[in-house]
């Protein structure tokens, strides 16, 4: 008999996690500032976190209603773009 290893699930997405990063920061938030008030595909379709083709407060407010949450999380870390 020979015992196979499952393999660990992959992890879920995380709300308001642009990047795929598993972590919800400064990145995230930069980007969809940066694209708010576009519509997608002019604005960039990873900024727009709900698909509802337009990059406005419900994609804000899934930003910052997750902010520092996801495993790749470093707590207290804060990394804020200046463009
Ligand atoms: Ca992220
Ligand atoms: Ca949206």
């Amino acid at each position: 008999m020979t015992l196979v290893r499952a393999a660990a699930p992959a992890p879920r997405s995380i709300a308001g996690d642009t990047n795929g990063d598993f972590c919800v920061d400064g990145v995230d938030y930069n980007l969809v500032l940066a694209n708010f008030g576009r519509t997608v595909p002019r604005g960039n379709p990873d900024a727009d976190l709900n698909k509802d083709k337009v990059v406005n407060y419900d994609d804000y407010n899934l930003v910052l209603s997750n902010y520092g949450t996801g495993p790749s999380c470093t707590r207290g870390v804060i990394t804020v773009s200046k463009d």
